[in-house]
C-alpha cells in the first residue's frame, strides 16, 4: 500500500492493547441460529482494474459514491477468486497495485428496527477499503485473514444498497509477506513490477466468502473455548464476551454442550462474569485420524445469552473437540499420547481460482488427505479459510498453523508489528479448533543475523503470550549451527532440500545428511525436531530409469530414502514428524525452474496422484499400522504393510 501510502490499518472491531499491536474483538464465523442470519454476497461483482500509475485516481475521484460502471467500463468477475487467472490477459494476469469490485444488495425491512447488520470478509488479499453506500465501514490489511464491519447505519431500507470494495496486492519491505515494487523498461515504455523471494504466486482479489449477517442489539460478541481431561472426565471452560446495551439487567450465559448425537451432556449457567466449566463424564476425546476408531469427535457447545427479563436474547453454536496437548524435550502428546506427525505442506491454490475458496477443492483434498493416511499439515504459507480449519477438526487432521510470514528479512519495527498482528489475528480466529495443534510463526526466516535472533525472541514470546497451551514453532532452513531463532521455539522444524537444491541427483547421500541434520538440531536446542519440508519437482508422466531428476522414478526414490533417515530417526526418540512437500503442484511466479508452476507435488494441481502418492500411501498406513494399535488399514494395502512390519521390526541398524 505504500503507493497508495494508506495509513496504519485499524479495522473497525479492533482496539490497541498497546502502542503497536491491534487487539481483533468478535468475527465469530457467521453461523444461523435463532437469532440470526447469514445472507451471502458472493456471486458476479463488477470489477475494475487501476491504472498502475494512477493507483490513487479511484479515490481521488470517490468511485466508491457510484456503480463503477458509471466511470469505467467493468468486467465480471467472480467472488471468492482470485482474479488473476480469469481473463485472458497477461495485464491482469500480473497487474501489480490496486483494483476495484462492487455490488448490489437488498435487505428486508426488520432488520434495520431489531438488528445489527455487518459485513464480514473471509479474506482479500493483501489490503482491502470497504464503502457502503459510498462510506467508508473499514479497512484491513494482510491477506488470508477475516475482518467485518457493523455497518447498521449505513444500509437503507428500499434501495438497493452498493458495497465497493478496493483491494491492492501490492507488497513491500514492511508487509506480511514482504515484496518490492520496481519500475522496468519495456518496448512500449515502463511498467512496474512486483517482486518477491517466496515460492508461490501473488494471487490476489476476494479470496474468500463474502458475508452479510445480523446480531440482535445485544449479542454474544466473542467465545473462547479450552479444554482439559483426566481420566474419563473432560471440562470445557468458556468464556463470552457479549456487545451492546445491557440495560438494568444482570446478563448470564446458559450454556449445553450437546454429544454429536444431539444429547445434552453438560450444562451450566454462568454468573455475571460469562464464564464457567462444563464436566462431561465419560468423554469422547477428540483423536487425530487414525489413532482412534473414532477420531475428530466433536461436541457441539450451545450459548444462550439471557437476562432476568429474556431468554436466548442470542444464540451462538460452535464445535468443540475436548483435547490436551503437551511437549517436552523430546515428544509432543495429545491426550497424553505421543504422536508422530506425517502429512505436508500444502498450498491454496488450483486452476483459474487461484486461491479462491473452493469447497469443492477442499472436500476433494481431505478426502486425498485421508486416502493416503496422513494425519497432519502445516498451512504453508499463510492461514488457511476457516471452512478448510471445520474440516481439519472434523477430520481429526492436525494442523500446524502457519502466519503469513515467509522468508522474512530486513528486521525492523514496522516489521515487527506486522508480524505480530498476523499472528494475533491467526490466533483470535483458530484459537478454539482442536485441530490446531502448533503456531508456526514463519517459514525459512533469514534467521543467521543477531538482528534475526532478537526479532524472533520477540514474535515466539508474543504467541506464547497469547496462546500458551500450544507449543510455538517455526520452518527453518539456515544452517542449524548458524541459525538464531531455534532457541526461541518450543519444536524445530526445518525444511531441507537433500537430492533436489542440495546435491541434485545424488539419492546416495540423502539418509546421512537428513539424518545427520535431524542430529545436530537437536543436539544444539534439545528439542523435539521434525521434517517439514522435502522433496523433489516432478513432472507427472516423465519416467527415468535409472532414476533421473524431474521424473516419476526421481520422487518415489528420494522419499523413500528419506523414509529410511525417518525411520531410523524414529528410534532415537525426539524425532516427531515428516512433511512431505508439497501436497500438490501449485502456480509459482515465471522462472526457469519452474516448468508451468512448482512440481514437487504428490498430485498434480488437478490432484490427481503421481507414482510417489501411491508409495507415500503405503508409508503413511505403515506407520500408523506400527504406531497405533486400533489402525485400520485399506485392504488393498495390507500385504506390503504386514511385509514392511516384519522388516522394519528385524532391521535395527541406525
Ligand atoms: C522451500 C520453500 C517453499 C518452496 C520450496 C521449493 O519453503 O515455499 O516452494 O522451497 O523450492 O524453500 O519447492
Amino acid at each position: 500500500m505504500a503507493i497508495v501510502a494508506y495509513a496504519v490499518t485499524i479495522a473497525f472491531g479492533v482496539i490497541l492493547i498497546n502502542s503497536e499491536i491491534p487487539q481483533t474483538t468478535g468475527l465469530l464465523y457467521p453461523r444461523e441460529s435463532e437469532t440470526r442470519e447469514v445472507r451471502s454476497l458472493d456471486g458476479i461483482w463488477n470489477f475494475v482494474q487501476s491504472d498502475q500509475y494512477n493507483v490513487t485516481q479511484g479515490i481521488r475521484e470517490r468511485w466508491y459514491k457510484d456503480d463503477l460502471s458509471k466511470v469505467r467500463k467493468t468486467i465480471p468477475m467472480p467472488v471468492p477468486a482470485s482474479y488473476n487467472d480469469i481473463g485472458e490477459d497477461a495485464g491482469l494476469r500480473d497487474h501489480v497495485g490496486t483494483v476495484w469490485y462492487d455490488r448490489r444488495f437488498f435487505i428486508p425491512k426488520y432488520w434495520l428496527k431489531e438488528k445489527r447488520v455487518w459485513i464480514r470478509f473471509g479474506s482479500v488479499h493483501y489490503d482491502a477499503i470497504v464503502w457502503v453506500n459510498g462510506v467508508q465501514v473499514v479497512k484491513h490489511e494482510i491477506g488470508h485473514l477475516p475482518f467485518e464491519a457493523e455497518i447498521s447505519n449505513n444500509v437503507l431500507y428500499g434501495k438497493e444498497n452498493l458495497i465497493t470494495v478496493l483491494c491492492d496486492n501490492a507488497l513491500l519491505q514492511t508487509t506480511i509477506p514482504q515484496g518490492s515494487i520496481s519500475e522496468k523498461p519495456t518496448d512500449n515504455g515502463v511498467t512496474l513490477i512486483q517482486s518477491y523471494t517466496f515460492d508461490f504466486f501473488n494471487y490476489a482479489g476476494i479470496h474468500r466468502s463474502v458475508v452479510l449477517y445480523t446480531t440482535p442489539k445485544l449479542y454474544i460478541e466473542d467465545v473462547t473455548v479450552k479444554t482439559d481431561l483426566a481420566d474419563k472426565n473432560g471440562s470445557v471452560h468458556y468464556e463470552v464476551k457479549v456487545n451492546g446495551d445491557k440495560g438494568n439487567w444482570l446478563t448470564y450465559v446458559k450454556v449445553n454442550l450437546r454429544s454429536k448425537e444431539g444429547d445434552i451432556v453438560a450444562s451450566h449457567k454462568s454468573g455475571p462474569e460469562l464464564k464457567g466449566t462444563l464436566k462431561v463424564e465419560n468423554v469422547k476425546p477428540w483423536w487425530p485420524y487414525l489413532m482412534h476408531p473414532e477420531y475428530g469427535y466433536l461436541y457441539n457447545l450451545e450459548i444462550s445469552l439471557c437476562n432476568d427479563e429474556q431468554e436466548d436474547i442470542d444464540i451462538y453454536r460452535l464445535k468443540v473437540g475436548i483435547r490436551t496437548l503437551a511437549w517436552d524435550k523430546s515428544s509432543f502428546r495429545i491426550n497424553g499420547e505421543k504422536v508422530y506427525l506425517r502429512g505436508f505442506g500444502r498450498h491454496e491454490d488450483s486452476d483459474i481460482r487461484g486461491k479462491g475458496l473452493d469447497l469443492a477443492l477442499i472436500t476433494k483434498d481431505f478426502n486425498l488427505i485421508k486416502w493416503i493416511g496422513a494425519n497432519a499439515y502445516r498451512t504453508s504459507h499463510y492461514p488457511y479459510s476457516e471452512e478448510s480449519m471445520q474440516f481439519a477438526d472434523e477430520n481429526g487432521i492436525m494442523i500446524i498453523d502457519e502466519c503469513p510470514s515467509v522468508d522474512t528479512d530486513n528486521f525492523g519495527q514496522a516489521l515487527l508489528d506486522k508480524h505480530k498482528s498476523s499472528i494475533e489475528q491467526l490466533i483470535h480466529r483458530d484459537r478454539n479448533h482442536p485441530s490446531v495443534v502448533m503456531w508456526s510463526i514463519a517459514n525459512e526466516p533469514r534467521t543467521k543475523s543477531l538482528s534475526a535472533d532478537s526479532y524472533f525472541e520477540k514474535v515466539a514470546n508474543f504467541t506464547r503470550s497469547l496462546d500458551p497451551t500450544r507449543p510455538v514453532t517455526a520452518a527453518l532452513n539456515a544452517a542449524a549451527d548458524e541459525d538464531k531463532a531455534g532457541k526461541h521455539l518450543d519444536i524445530i522444524s526445518f525444511n531441507r532440500y537433500n537430492g533436489w537444491y542440495r546435491n541434485p541427483g545424488r539419492l546416495d547421500m540423502i539418509i546421512r545428511n537428513v539424518m545427520d541434520e535431524a542430529k545436530l538440531w537437536n543436539k544444539l536446542h534439545n528439542k523435539p525436531v521434525l521434517m517439514s519440508e522435502y522433496g523433489a519437482d516432478t513432472v507427472a508422466g516423465l519416467h527415468l530409469l535409472p532414476a533421473f531428476i524431474w521424473s516419476e522414478e526421481y520422487q518415489a526414490t528420494l522419499f523413500s530414502k528419506h523414509f529410511k533417515a525417518f525411520d531410523n530417526l524414529r528410534k532415537v526418540g525426539w524425532f516427531i514428524g515428516e512433511f512431505v512437500w508439497n501436497f500438490a503442484d501449485f502456480k509459482t511466479e515465471q522462472s526457469y525452474t519452474r516448468v508451468g508452476g512448482n512440481k514437487k507435488g504428490i498430485f498434480t494441481r488437478n490432484r490427481q496422484p503421481k507414482a510417489a502418492a501411491h508409495l507415500l500411501r503405503k508409508r503413511y498406513f505403515g506407520l500408523c499400522q506400527e504406531l497405533n494399535s486400533s489402525c485400520q488399514i485399506p485392504s488393498d494395502l495390507y500385504l506390503y504393510i504386514t511385509e514392511r512390519e516384519h522388516h522394519y521390526h528385524n532391521h535395527t541398524e541406525l
